[in-house]
């Protein structure tokens, strides 16, 4: 409640530009026949959920500089990601990491994260790691591995996983699998697909009927050879060889350079197989970094696919979890989260804003340019006022990262916290 006064103080400030900003982008809306309050609400309704993760400084192989203040708990966790909800009203649950997150009270946490109106999004397994007193190892795979007892215990985590889920209102399981190979000849290829299909069955057959399961792909790393699940077609014959629970998870960043993510994300939601969806930005491969920072054009190309399938009724496939999947060791997380979300919602907007009714009649006679120049035009637009009127309108700040910085929110958490606490995770 705090913070909510504090941040209609802060908005008070900032209103009279704001105001200017969503005045004169009315004005070019209104002349194009666009119902501005309508894109408000759907921008409102939009939520991205917040990986556990993503929290505290992510690190590479070299080295990890954590800035302080970071989440020494699973509760303190919910408590950062209540804060990033009540400052831009986007942020509406947490994604869990099993074994990095372990629920202790379960009443106590459902709790604290209704306080917060909060909820817990999907729950991800973890078989990429040993952990200390795990009897068997997965340096050579997990679900994937020739020796039936390590696919077993890595059965047995994912459905651990299941369980916590349940007890803490989670519906989804995500699976992304570190099996591969480094060097030719190390693996049968088939034989690791059929190992994985069958320890997945197991896996799917402990889910309960109301739950989903994403199968997420990745080209490479941490094997560079080759990896069991390394394409979307890997997942979807996975998905297909399961069942109707199963989904295909994009990772934004789990592709090689210069693939078109959009026709992959049209492709699978035309078969009603896109469950997921992992934001982040990439240079090179799995990196990490803010969404929308690197290739934003190529960003809004995948909404406007996104959106063109949500959009059309003929489509049947089921509503996407949206999450964050970033963590890198530059920025202050929670600031680059806030920056996450709001590429995410600005770029949502604009693939909302294009008309489709002219492109579909551009395709339809071949006019590539006017085609070209209808998607040129949407992304052109800046709908950042847009984005925060939804954020007013929902009680949150205008400016989500001024509000953080005025409100000194990191200096506060490394008082309460320490300059040295470190979050669990990579
Ligand atoms: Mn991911």
């Amino acid at each position: 409640m705090l913070i909510q006064e504090q941040l209609l103080d802060l908005n008070e400030k900032k209103r009279a530009g704001h105001e200017f900003h969503l005045q004169y982008l009315a004005e070019i809306l209104t002349r194009k026949g666009v119902d501005i309050q309508s894109v408000i609400e759907k921008i409102k309704a939009f939520q991205v959920a917040i990986p556990s993760w993503a929290l505290g400084t992510g690190g590479t192989r070299f080295g990890r500089y954590p800035g302080g203040g970071e989440p020494r708990s699973l509760e303190e966790k919910i408590e950062d990601v209540g804060l990033l909800h009540a400052l831009n009203r986007s942020s509406d649950s947490i994604s869990l990491h099993i074994p990095w997150d372990i629920p202790g009270d379960a009443a106590a946490l459902q709790a604290l994260l209704k306080s917060h109106g909060l909820t817990i999004d999907s729950v991800n397994s973890n078989t990429f790691q040993d952990q200390s007193g795990q009897p068997l190892s997965y340096k050579f795979g997990s679900l994937s591995h020739t020796d039936a007892a390590v696919r077993r215990q890595a059965i047995e985590h994912n459905i651990t996983c299941i369980e916590h889920g349940v007890a803490l209102d989670s519906k989804v399981l995500t699976v992304w699998l570190a099996d591969g190979s480094n060097f030719p000849g190390q693996q049968h290829f088939r034989r690791a697909w059929q190992r994985t299909a069958d320890t997945l069955t197991d896996i799917y057959q402990a889910l309960p009927d109301d739950w989903t399961l994403l199968i997420e792909y990745k080209p490479y790393e941490p094997h560079f050879y080759s990896m069991v699940i390394p394409d979307w077609g890997t997942s979807l014959s996975l998905c297909q060889y399961l069942g109707k629970k199963a989904h295909v998870l994009v990772d934004l960043g789990h592709h090689l350079p210069n693939t078109n993510i959009e026709q992959i994300v049209a492709r699978l939601m035309h078969f009603g197989r896109l469950g997921g969806f992992h934001f982040n930005g990439s240079m090179y491969g799995d990196d990490d970094l803010t969404t929308g920072s690197i290739k934003p054009y190529q960003f809004f190309l995948i909404f406007n696919e996104l959106v063109d399938a949500m959009s059309d009724p003929a489509v049947k496939n089921p509503p996407l979890a949206w999450m964050i999947d970033a963590s890198h060791n530059t920025k202050d997380p929670l600031e680059d989260l806030l920056q996450s979300v709001q590429n995410i919602l600005t770029t949502y907007a604009k693939a909302l804003l294009l008309d489709r009714n002219q492109l579909e009649a551009a395709q339809q006679n071949n006019d590539v340019v006017t085609a070209e120049e209808l998607l040129r035009d949407a992304f052109a637009i800046d709908t950042r006022a847009l984005v925060a009127e939804a954020a007013r309108q929902n009680g949150g700040a205008i400016d989500p990262i001024g509000a953080f910085r005025d409100l000194k929110i990191r200096e506060n958490r490394i008082e309460k916290r320490g300059k040295k606490s470190v979050a669990t995770g990579l």
